[in-house]
């Protein structure tokens, strides 16, 4: 079983063996928590990326997926990045936000991590409508845990799946963590 809190903070402060990142494709570094997140894990973090773009990803990482690299100075083994759509009120990108959320964990599971950080992906530059960002994001990690927890009854477990102990959210100011408990409480009333 594993447990999802809510906390108000900075990611880049928090403990966990993952912290999952709103990164951009080309794995550059940029402004919000990407920022803060290369800002405090120092060369190491800027190196890997950099040896990323040079092996996997010379054509970027695709919207939607996530990729690990160590965590330099951050109190965390892991940063895995990912990469989230940005908001277009005549396109419905939520499978994509979604699929950040599912293939953080993935990764993440795959490392063996035992707490994973996250934050609200696409809700700063990418403008998402923060309660609509919210849904998904509660709604994925709970449907992706509760799908691994499942498969770990029917014996189809895969690598590292149900390695998880705790998934927080780690939400920036007030009003993101009064979405993301409005939309846990809807999801669980
Ligand atoms: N800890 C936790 N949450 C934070 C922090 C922090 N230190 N800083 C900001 N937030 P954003 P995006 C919140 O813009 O919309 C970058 O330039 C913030 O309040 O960081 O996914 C990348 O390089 C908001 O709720 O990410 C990409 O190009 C949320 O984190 C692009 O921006 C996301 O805001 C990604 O845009």
């Amino acid at each position: 079983m594993t447990d999802l809190t809510l906390v108000l903070g900075d990611l880049a402060d928090q403990h966990a063996d993952a912290l999952v990142n709103a990164a951009n494709s080309w794995l550059l570094g940029g402004g919000g928590v990407d920022g803060a997140i290369h800002a405090r894990a120092g060369h190491a973090l800027t190196e890997a990326c950099r040896e990323l773009r040079a092996s996997q990803y010379g054509r970027g990482l695709a919207t939607g997926q996530s990729v690990a690299t160590t965590a330099g100075r951050l109190q965390a083994l892991w940063v895995i990045h990912t990469v989230g759509p940005r908001w277009d009120r005549y396109d419905d990108r939520s499978s994509l936000l979604a699929s950040c959320y599912r293939t953080s964990l993935e990764v993440a599971a795959e490392l063996g991590a035992r707490t994973v950080a996250l934050l609200a992906i696409s809700t700063g530059t990418h403008r998402w409508p923060l309660d609509d960002a919210a849904r998904i994001a509660v709604r994925t990690v709970r449907e992706t845990l509760a799908s691994w927890a499942e498969s770990q009854t029917g014996e189809r477990r895969g690598a590292g799946e149900g390695t998880i102990e705790e998934v927080r959210f780690v939400l920036f100011n007030q009003r993101t963590y009064t979405a993301f408990e409005t939309a846990m409480a809807a999801l669980d009333g």
